[in-house]
């Protein structure tokens, strides 16, 4: 049974659009940049696509009864700016949330791009920035009678280094370092966004301690520019106002929207990183946690980390430092339903989260990455991070044990 968490303790689920909506040619929905990846031969496992993906668009219904079922406080889902000219099924979305008592958490940007704005450079042109604060405020408008709190961003340090330096993710650019422009444009979009949203604004960083590989100066040296590129990029300047290396592109006033105060800062979290020094073109490379067990993903399993992650962002922007949510945890799993390996993971997480709350860290929430097997991006659908499996011939969800643990512990937790 888990630790007693606090009153007001937001637990939830995560899901982004891409990745179980499909329906990507409904109700006017444009193509994205995960569309023309995807359908990109090569660029993922046995050529999958979220072309039906779970089929969320027209089973939200059930999906969203699978939450009542679990009983979670709150739902992290993702808004597709692609559908921008039609929004009625994110009100449907939302009524139908509301209506089951569940608060609706949207991230406004879980990585579909218009394609059409990647035409004219995407994240590497600064107009994005700006054509996104005008989405936001288009959705704020529509929802922001009913939806109170708002995610800008997923991740940008994932899009940048995979969407724009690495070429694994959409759109599939290989600018190494070239792409630091693309940090700059979507820290400014979140700034700007976080000018017009109604209610409360947050962005979701994904954080990993990293350690080096060795006592070596060396390893120490790359895991401090590791940590930079990784961590510190996008959380200094959200907190302090600053960059921690050279970003080109900064105008007069841009870090001051930048800065525009958050109410709350997510973390996703899944394990740390050990770096050791490299001679090829970036200074730095991973090396295994020797002695971790690891996840059907080969994700190290640290939960000492999620701590040491926590009190370390107290530690380095103190007063800078607003409320948390974990708004991703979770663990990819190939045992089927008796998935016990998940619900060790997350039992583990929810503890380490449980003892850095314990010693201060102010942390209001948690969210499990996923409610349902999914698109796992280039990797397809062979990753299964669901608390209900998905069979994607048939559409059936499949509650695992996962899903009937927490549901459990939820259960105890509101009956205490
Ligand atoms: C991420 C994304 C999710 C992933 C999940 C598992 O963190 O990469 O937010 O879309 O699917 O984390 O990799």
């Amino acid at each position: 049974m888990l630790p007693p968490f606090p009153e007001g303790f937001v637990v939830g689920v995560s899901t982004s659009a891409y990745q179980i909506e499909g329906a990507t040619t409904d109700d006017g929905r444009e193509p994205s940049i995960w569309d023309t990846f995807a359908h990109t031969r090569g660029n993922t496992r046995n050529g999958d696509t979220g072309d039906i993906a779970c089929d969320h668009y027209h089973r939200w219904p059930e999906d969203l009864d699978l939450l009542v079922e679990l009983g979670v406080d709150a739902y992290r889902f993702s808004i597709a700016w692609p559908r921008q000219s039609n929004l009625d099924f994110y009100d449907r979305l939302v009524d139908g949330l509301l209506a089951r008592g569940i608060t609706p958490l949207p991230t406004l940007y879980h990585w579909d791009l218009p394609q059409a704005l990647e035409d004219r450079g995407g994240w590497l042109n600064r107009e994005t920035s700006e054509r996104f604060a005008q989405y936001a405020a288009n959705v704020g408008r529509r929802l922001g009678d009913r939806v109170h709190r708002w995610i800008t961003l997923n991740e940008p340090v994932v899009h940048m280094a995979e969407g724009y330096a690495f070429g694994t993710h959409a759109p599939g650019r290989t600018l190494m370092l070239d792409a630091l422009p693309v940090a700059h444009h979507l820290l400014l979009a979140h700034g700007l966004a976080a000018q017009t949203l109604p209610g409360e604004v947050m962005l979701t960083n994904n954080c990993t301690p990293v350690m080096p590989a060795s006592d070596d100066e060396a390893d120490h040296a790359a895991a401090a520019i590791y940590d930079g590129f990784h961590n510190r990029l996008f959380n200094d300047p959200v907190m302090l106002g600053t960059y921690p290396m050279d970003v080109p592109g900064v105008r007069d006033g841009d870090m001051d929207i930048i800065r525009t105060p958050m109410h709350a800062l997510g973390i996703n979290y899944y394990n740390p990183t050990r770096i050791a020094a490299a001679d090829g073109p970036l200074p730095f490379r991973m090396v295994p946690i020797e002695g971790a067990e690891t996840t059907a993903f080969g994700w190290p399993v640290v939960p000492e980390g999620l701590y040491d992650l926590l009190t370390g962002l107290k530690r380095t922007y103190a007063e800078a430092l607003p409320p948390i949510y974990i708004t991703e945890n979770g663990c990819s799993s190939d045992e089927g339903t008796a998935d016990k390996s998940r619900i060790d993971y997350l039992d583990a997480h929810l503890r380490a989260a449980h003892r850095a709350l314990t010693d201060g860290v102010d942390l209001r929430g948690f969210f499990v990455w996923s409610l349902l097997d999914n698109f796992e991006w280039s990797d397809g659908y062979r990753q299964r991070f669901g608390l209900v499996g998905v069979d994607f011939a048939t559409q059936v969800r499949t509650r695992n044990d996962s899903f009937r643990w927490l549901r459990d512990e939820l259960t105890r937790r509101r009956d205490h």
